[in-house]
């Protein structure tokens, strides 16, 4: 197969890059906080940046909706045809950066564009392609509000729990009413599952939101798997006394027993292999500075390339918290709020993102790397309906999850090229 199937000058593609990267500072301006970046499922921001997609998303010939989760899709190509879904998410964490999901939303609308016929712009004409394309703006893949990742992409997954309407945001508003106060309805949410035959597959761009691509001096990389996910709540009661009255014999301190167990994740985990776990928040209740705690509340984030491999930690962490809280006469439970499995992406998925790579790189170049993704994204609910690939960018420093959090314009255009690339290649084989 030739090394490059894409008809695209380099003028073009770098021109592509640029309008990403201009879009990415105008999406990072839609935020609910002035100074940050910040936009979070069923907001007024969600609903702003929709509409912008859904504008760019016409412009080059998609036909538009808004999906009964909230997704924004466009769609382009054969009315009746499976469709290859492309895309990735536009909400944020908090005090965000602006590339994690943005970039990769824009950049899969910029691979429609490319691989529409030239002079194609405007017009409904369709990329000569044995299947439709679409591109999904996922809704809430980072569970900002709600504590429950991936809502909008369980929702196409077919996979929605009716317990998550009962979830509630940190102003007590529940799931459900968001999404009747968004103009959604929770009786409708089934209408946004799609079934197997109606996809291709779904292919991913991403920040790599770790060193490694930094490290190596390159810009893309195949994505193997994308790590299994657990998040949990831990409650530790012990007892409020007199900060200045109370001995160090009757104290049954919460926060120390909460801060000796983040310890002890940190300890269990650096010493395995690709588990990776995370305490995020660390409150402690009532929380005056002459009250010796009496209730700490910490988040627990576990990720493991294999769920066993990550369920077996858990058992190790939670052991270890049993003998710190005996210790401290404390008493502790968990209350679970997400969990996502491990998500090995596809082989034909790999290999099309292979080629795609290798089409930017001078021939006879060596494969690219091929990473396993620590960090998690749509695909790890998408994988229940479709297959799943994804393409890394280099992530300089591998900062994410922070304002500094940054990409190459340069690396967005090789990713542009490799990701059309990887739709051709998927097209030469059958559907
Ligand atoms: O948490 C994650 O790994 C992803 O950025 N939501
Ligand atoms: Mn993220
Ligand atoms: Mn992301």
């Amino acid at each position: 197969m030739p090394a490059s199937l894409l008809v695209a000058g380099h003028d073009r593609i770098a021109g592509a890059a640029r309008r990403v990267m201009a879009r990415c500072d105008e999406l990072a301006r839609v935020s609910a906080t002035s100074g940050a970046i910040e936009r979070v499922y069923l907001s007024t921001e969600h609903a702003r940046v929709n509409r912008l997609a859904a504008e760019w998303m016409r412009e080059i010939g998609m036909t538009t909706r808004q999906d009964a989760a909230g997704n924004q899709l466009g769609r382009i190509g054969p009315p009746d045809a499976p469709a290859l879904l492309l895309g990735s998410h536009l909400d944020t964490v908090p005090d965000a950066g602006r590339y994690d999901g943005i970039v990769g939303v824009l950049m899969a609308l910029e691979v429609v564009r490319l691989l529409r016929p030239p002079g194609a712009e405007g017009s409904a004409s369709d990329p000569a392609l044995p299947f439709a394309l679409e591109v999904i703006a996922f809704s809430d893949e980072e569970g900002t509000r709600f504590g429950k990742a991936l809502l909008g992409s369980s929702a196409v997954a077919g996979t929605w729990d009716a317990d998550w309407w009962a979830l509630t945001d940190a102003d007590g508003t529940t799931l459900g009413e968001a999404f009747r106060e968004f103009g959604l309805d929770p009786g409708r949410i089934g209408e946004a599952a799609r079934h197997p035959d109606e996809l291709v597959g779904y292919l991913e761009a991403h920040i790599e939101q770790g060193p490694e691509l930094d490290r190596r001096g390159e810009s893309l990389a195949v994505v193997s798997s994308i790590a299994s996910a657990r998040r949990f709540q831990l409650v530790v009661e012990g007892e409020a006394r007199h900060a200045g009255g109370t001995p160090y014999d009757l104290r049954r301190d919460a926060l120390l027993g909460a801060s000796e167990a983040a310890l002890a994740v940190e300890r269990i985990c650096r010493a395995e292999h690709h588990i990776i776990g995370t305490v995020g928040q660390l409150e402690a209740y009532p929380g005056a500075v002459n009250i010796i705690p009496g209730e700490a509340r910490l988040s627990l984030d576990l990720r493991g390339e294999f769920d066993g491999e990550r369920d077996r930690v858990w058992g190790a962490i939670s052991r270890d918290v049993d003998e710190i809280m005996g210790r401290r006469g404390l008493r502790w439970h968990a209350r679970e709020i997400h969990s996502a499995p491990a998500v090995f992406c596809a082989p034909l998925l790999q290999d099309v993102v292979r080629e795609g790579i290798l089409s930017t790189l001078p021939s006879g170049a060596d494969d690219p790397a091929v990473i396993f993704s620590r960090a998690g994204h749509d695909g790890m609910a998408i994988g229940a309906v479709t297959d799943v690939g994804m393409l890394f960018l280099r992530n300089p420093d591998g900062i994410s999850h922070h304002p500094d959090e940054a990409v190459a314009a340069g690396d967005v255009a090789r990713g542009i090229q490799a990701l059309a690339e990887a739709v051709l290649h998927r097209a030469a084989e059958p559907v």
